[in-house]
């Protein structure tokens, strides 16, 4: 078994970047099989419950309200909307739910009828997962009593690269907030995004910024910039696909135990560059012909992508917590589409 270790080195990363292609996936999958089941891919599916008019300025985004994407300012959703969207889902094979909001942080009003979205989704016995932006302890508490389990927030690049990315809010103010939600109790799903120009040493202070946390986030999202025109980033120079896979399996093997999602920008990878990306350890995508304001492959192609490679969805079981799941249903009716 690999070890999990929270004092990995810079040095140490890059060493395993530089691996010859072969190695590097043959140590990736190695770590993968002894923690996962190879076969086994966790799907999630994404709703944008506010959309737009983001006060930040972040440089991918499409929903700061500063730059102009053609993203219509929408406001908070309400709960049988949500609920609907997530039956959805759920009948068309997720297994978790991820609420996103284009907020720089919550208002406190906000929070009750977000928990009454999160109460209805569990209730269909689906995970929970929420992305609202900066959270404080009573936030990350109230969310946790009605049940959220994961909270995304993610580091999205290196302590060293980020002031190139954002500078509305600070490195520390994201630590700060995973730190409100680990002392709540729920589980962590933070990671970041590659090809926004960084350097291959940029992209190794992620992955070490993410292993050295006091906790592997149990889920680790890396998104590939999905360029947005009239953002800052649009006409980045794209990442080599390889590098890419590169990360992937770095990940995997400084968070062995953590679920890497194959995030953002699949719609624009090919089948063969997501089947290398799954055999370096990723296990988790977002399932569903939208991200949050963007496009992700149709349900239909990722059907047959799952079966052309006998993938199956990853079970989970939520039933300790909410006895009306019958969550063994939900993977049957994926597993016969
Ligand atoms: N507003 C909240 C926040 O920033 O924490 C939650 C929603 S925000 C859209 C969630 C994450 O989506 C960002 O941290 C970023 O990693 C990812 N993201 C946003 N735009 C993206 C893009 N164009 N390409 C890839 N990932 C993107
Ligand atoms: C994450 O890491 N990626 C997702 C989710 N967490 C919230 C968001 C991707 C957004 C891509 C751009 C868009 O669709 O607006
Ligand atoms: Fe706002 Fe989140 Fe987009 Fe940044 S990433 S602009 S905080 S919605």
């Amino acid at each position: 078994m690999t070890q999990v270790r929270h004092d990995w080195r810079r040095d140490e990363l890059m060493a395993l970047f530089a691996l010859p292609f072969n190695d590097l996936l043959a140590r990736a999958h190695t770590a993968h099989r002894a923690h996962h089941d190879p076969n086994a891919v966790q799907v999630s599916t994404l709703l944008s419950i506010k959309t737009g008019g983001c006060p930040e300025d972040c440089a991918y985004c499409p929903q700061a309200a500063r730059y102009q994407t053609g993203v219509q300012a929408e406001k908070l959703m309400d709960v049988d909307t949500v609920l609907e969207r997530a039956r959805a889902a759920r009948d068309a094979g997720a297994t978790r739910f991820c609420m996103g909001a284009a907020w720089r942080s919550p208002k406190d009003r906000d929070i009750p009828k977000v928990a009454a979205m999160i109460r209805a989704v569990r209730a269909l016995g689906m995970e929970t997962c929420a992305t609202l932006g900066m959270l404080s302890s009573s936030q990350a508490q109230a969310l946790k009593d009605a049940g959220l389990d994961y909270y995304n927030h993610n580091l999205d690049t290196a302590p060293e690269f980020y002031g190139e990315i954002i500078h509305t809010r600070e490195y520390q103010d994201r630590l700060d907030t995973l730190e409100h939600v680990r002392a709540a109790g729920m589980k962590t799903c933070c990671g970041g995004i590659v090809g926004m120009g960084e350097s291959r040493e940029q992209r190794a202070g992620l992955l070490q910024t993410l292993a050295n946390l006091p906790e592997h986030p149990q889920s680790v999202p890396i998104n590939r910039l999905v360029q947005v025109e009239g953002t800052p980033l649009h006409g980045t120079a794209l990442l080599d696909p390889f590098e890419f896979v590169r990360t992937i399996a770095v990940a995997r093997i400084v968070m062995p135990k953590s679920v890497v999602r194959l995030s953002a920008g699949r719609a624009e990878m090919s089948d063969e560059l997501q089947a290398l990306c799954f055999f370096a350890g990723a296990n988790s995508i977002f399932y569903g012909e939208k991200l949050l304001t963007t496009d992700n492959p149709d349900v239909e192609h990722d059907r047959a992508l799952f079966k052309r490679l006998g993938l199956q969805p990853m079970q989970v079981d939520v039933r300790e917590e909410n006895p009306r799941t019958a969550h063994a249903d939900i993977v049957e009716r994926c597993a016969a589409a």
